[in-house]
């Protein structure tokens, strides 16, 4: 039951930003958001992040203090996108912010780099509204390709990579920081 509550606040949220997705393509031309992308945590996942931040496995922490079981990712061309994009869901109506994380100015150790907005999305059930937890992750095509890659190679196994590899994945995060600054450069430019 909890399961159908995520996916139908999923739903919702991703109809909502598609809209936008959309309005900005027909209305200005203009590529705003690339694409969209949505997942459900793996129930061995949500247990393993109960297991590494020590909370009793219990539905009342599950819900309280998982907060990423829904999971949107919002994929913007450019950096600059990624700022009008939170600001624009903000203005959402019905849509409350519980916490943002600006990983874009200050981008994880790992070279993790990403605006998250953990929002609650209202549900309509036939009797009442509910309002479900969901993380959104906006960040440009290029960081989506590194988050992606580093992901793979590290993020989910248990194995850890050795010292060099972590190295060299900050130092592509790095490349790629930069590489969004000139692109948002030359945007402004163009
Ligand atoms: P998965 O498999 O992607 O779902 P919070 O409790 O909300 O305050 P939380 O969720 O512990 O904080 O931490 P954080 O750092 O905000 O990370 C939430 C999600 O961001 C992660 O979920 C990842 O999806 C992504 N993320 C964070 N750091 C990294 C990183 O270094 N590399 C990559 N590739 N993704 C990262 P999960 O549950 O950890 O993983």
């Amino acid at each position: 039951k909890m399961m159908f509550l995520y996916k139908s606040a999923l739903r919702e949220i991703e109809t909502q930003m598609n809209i936008v997705k959309d309005e900005f393509k027909v209305m200005y031309n203009y590529d705003l958001i690339d694409h969209i992308e949505t997942r459900i945590k793996e129930p061995k996942s949500i247990i393993k992040k109960m297991e590494k931040k020590k909370y009793e496995k219990t539905y009342m922490n599950l819900i309280e203090n998982i907060n990423d079981v829904a999971g949107i990712r919002i994929v913007c061309n450019l950096k600059d996108d990624i700022f009008f994009v939170k600001d624009l869901v903000k203005q959402i109506p019905g849509i409350q912010i519980i916490k943002e994380k600006d990983y874009i100015t200050n981008p994880k150790k790992s070279g993790y780099s990403s605006y998250h907005i953990i929002l609650e999305v209202p549900v309509k059930l036939t009797s009442k509204t509910v309002f479900v937890k969901c993380e959104m992750q906006i960040m440009t095509l290029a960081m989506n390709f590194w988050a992606n890659f580093e992901h793979k190679l590290k993020y989910k196994t248990d194995k850890n990579i050795n010292k060099k590899a972590s190295k060299e994945l900050v130092s592509c995060a790095k490349m790629i920081t930069r590489f969004d600054d000139k692109m948002a450069r030359n945007g402004n430019i163009g």
